[in-house]
């Protein structure tokens, strides 16, 4: 039975994985913390308010539990990244360094998410594939390029077992991502329901490859599980489900609410960011080292975040 450590739990991806883990593994053996007090985390497991930025404190929640995986989800996202890059990168890269000496020292795993966001404009656009160019123009990819250079260094060096995938943009009904080039897929949903109708930060014909929170939850325990000796790469690989555009979302929104209407208010920095990223990646890699395969494609996610925001949406605004 593992003994894991959830560092910046009360995140995007964080506060759904504490409680697909705590599931699987069992509450007390799932250790969330978040800079943050954070009470829906302290419900059903431990939670303790940790600042990623201190290591003396990372370790010893690390020696007081006796953990031995570390999920390090701490990460401002691109767009807000680029209003102030030195504060990203010293978030991003503290945490991230903190997490592997603090793994290194308690013989720890480390899990921690890279991203599309890790190419660049010169990255090969369509099917992008696991290993190529890595130039990204945006201080969230430089962070996260860096990230995955270093969980391989860490495994070279000191043998540790470092994993991660690289994430498209997230869709969750329940945690909203916050400062993301990717947000716009999450928030039309919302809007859609409440409003019938958005305005979209990304042109209208910028496709990038997204993904449903129960895919990525998924795949976060199956890489994590998966067996060493068939994995080929470690830091980070592709994976991918479904690619499109805010008119193709859109459309597919409008099958289910025929008066819903989408307009355009383009965020340049967003713009500069989407069109940099790739159109789709090649996840070949991911489905023959650890069998990753997608369970969602737009029209079932659309249906079920449909499915279950109405009411909620509904209920809030009565
Ligand atoms: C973002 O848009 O910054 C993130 C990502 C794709 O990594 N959602």
């Amino acid at each position: 039975m593992k003994r894991i450590l959830i560092v910046g739990a009360g995140g995007q991806i964080g506060s759904e994985l504490t409680t697909y883990l705590r599931g699987i593994y069992g509450g007390s053996n799932v250790v969330a913390t978040d800079v943050r007090e954070c009470k829906a985390l302290a419900a059903d497991g431990p939670f303790e308010v940790l600042d990623a930025l201190n290591a003396t404190a990372m370790a010893s929640v690390v020696a007081r539990h006796h953990v031995d995986t570390i999920f390090n989800l701490v990460a401002l996202l691109s767009a807000v990244g680029e209003r102030n890059p030195q504060m990203a990168w010293s978030i991003n890269i503290g945490a991230l360094m903190n997490s592997l000496e603090v793994a290194r020292q308690h013989h720890c795993a480390v899990f921690t998410p890279s991203s599309i966001g890790a190419f660049g404009p010169n990255s090969p656009k369509v099917k992008t594939p696991q290993d190529t160019i890595m130039q990204p123009t945006t201080i969230y990819g430089v962070c996260k390029v860096t990230g995955e250079l270093l969980g391989n260094y860490y495994a070279h060096k000191y043998g540790m077992d470092t994993r991660s995938i690289r994430f498209p943009g997230i869709i969750s009904n329940l945690t909203h991502p916050g400062g993301g080039t990717t947000d716009y897929a999450v928030e039309i949903y919302y809007e859609a329901i409440k409003n019938h109708r958005y305005t979209c930060a990304v042109p209208k014909d910028v496709y990038m490859d997204m993904i449903y929170m129960p895919d990525v939850l998924r795949a976060c325990v199956e890489l994590m599980e998966a067996d060493p000796t068939k994995l080929v790469h470690r830091n980070s690989f592709n994976i991918a489900s479904m690619s499109f555009t805010p008119e193709i979302i859109a459309a597919e929104i409008k099958r289910h609410i025929p008066d819903f209407v989408m307009d355009y208010d383009i965020d340049p920095v967003k713009e500069e960011i989407a069109r940099s990223w790739p159109d789709s990646l090649d996840d070949t890699c991911a489905r023959e080292e650890w069998g990753w395969a997608p369970q969602w494609d737009l029209p079932r996610m659309t249906e079920d975040m449909l499915k279950v925001l109405t009411p909620r949406l509904m209920a809030e605004h009565a």
